[in-house]
């Protein structure tokens, strides 16, 4: 094991907000250091702690499905399906079953080992639950993983969500506590918080990550990164996305992080959480391939794969394919 504060003290619990800098894992001053390291150094340090608990050659692949479209009350202001801005998307109500099992059979044809079903609500209503656990049911039995981004979730309804057999559910902190608000104001980071509670709780794995790109300074990349390390369980998924700008949102026309500062926090999220799958997420389409594999150097080991995130592209299935090629990378196994 390595000797991170990480594997020292992984069960201590540390609540959010509480005057407790002794004993938090990660203080933001300490992932922030990270981020201060010279790039080689970071990116060495990176990948021996990625080497300790993982294969280098293998990457996992979960493919996503919008399986409820826009016309979301909510106004995070990156996002393309707030009803609240005009990006011109086309609304769609929950998909029927069969056709999100459709979908399901592809991306494991393809390939994908995960899939991931999500839909443009605030919080899912009782009478949509019933019909996302019985997609995660029929998705469940073709063998894949499933997992849900459904927005916030009270204890009861993760808990059915988990007896449907749901392995995952993916709720981001999307970034710092401070730099969130500038960012969404319909929801606080402290419900961001509950929901992930109510998720551990109920004993399903925790998918929660963040964007970068918004704007924000390294501090808040630091702080986003510090909150997440710091869970009481760090999440067994790391979703980091590149801001997709689509015109009609508020973060359209936004600078775009530099590419090495990417880099960089997808290596700090990797020593920072040593065991959890960290995710090279939205983004990867105007990527080209050799920031692609800097970022697996940086110990990401997961992507999102198929031509679709949920309402923007995405690399491309034969891209993809090819890439894994030329790195000499593998799809990992469904465990
Ligand atoms: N509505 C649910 C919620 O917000 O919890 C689930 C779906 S929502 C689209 C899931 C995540 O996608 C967001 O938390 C955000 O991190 C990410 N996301 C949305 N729009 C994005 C964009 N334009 N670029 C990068 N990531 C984005
Ligand atoms: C996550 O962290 N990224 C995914 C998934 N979780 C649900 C979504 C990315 C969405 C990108 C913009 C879009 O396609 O709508
Ligand atoms: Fe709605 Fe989720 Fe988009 Fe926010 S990120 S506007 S909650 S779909």
């Amino acid at each position: 094991m390595p000797s991170t504060p990480q594997a020292q003290a992984t069960s201590l619990p540390v609540e959010l907000g509480k005057p407790a800098a002794l004993s938090l894992r990660w203080p933001v001053d300490a992932v922030e250091a990270l981020f201060d390291l010279p790039f080689n150094d970071l990116l060495y340090k990176a990948q021996t702690i990625h080497r300790q608990h993982f294969n280098a050659n293998e990457l996992q692949l979960s493919s996503l499905l919008s399986i409820k479209t826009g016309a979301c009350p909510e106004d995070c202001k990156y996002c393309p399906q707030s009803a609240r801005y005009s990006t011109g998307l086309e609304v769609e109500r929950l998909m029927r079953v069969d056709a999100i099992v459709e979908a399901a059979k592809k991306a494991k044809a393809n390939g994908a080992s995960r899939f991931c079903m999500g839909a443009a609500w605030r919080s899912p209503k009782d009478k949509d639950l019933i019909v996302v656990e019985e997609a995660v049911r029929q998705v469940s039995a073709l063998g894949l993983e499933t997992c849900a981004t459904l927005g916030m979730l009270d204890q009861a309804q993760a808990q059915s969500l988990k007896q449907a057999g749901l392995d995952y559910y993916n709720h981001n902190l999307d970034s710092s506590e401070e730099y969130y608000a500038e960012v969404i104001t319909t929801r606080t980071y402290q419900d961001r918080l509950d929901t992930l509670e109510h998720v551990r709780g109920a004993g399903m794995n925790v998918c929660s990550g963040g964007i970068v790109g918004m704007g924000e300074t390294r501090r808040d990349r630091a702080g986003l990164i510090a909150n997440l390390a710091n869970l009481p369980t760090a999440p067994q998924s790391v979703p980091i996305n590149n801001l997709v700008q689509v015109s009609g949102t508020p973060l359209d026309d936004v600078e775009p992080i530099d590419d090495f500062e990417f880099i960089r926090t997808i290596a700090v999220a990797r020593i920072t959480m040593p065991t959890s799958y960290v995710r090279l997420s939205a983004g990867r389409e105007q990527m080209n391939d050799q920031m692609q594999a800097l970022c697996f150097m940086a110990g990401a080991n997961s992507v999102f794969y198929g031509e679709e995130l949920l309402t923007t592209n995405n690399a491309s299935v034969e891209h993809d394919q090819q890439l894994m090629s030329t790195l000499g990378m593998v799809a990992q196994k469904t465990a």
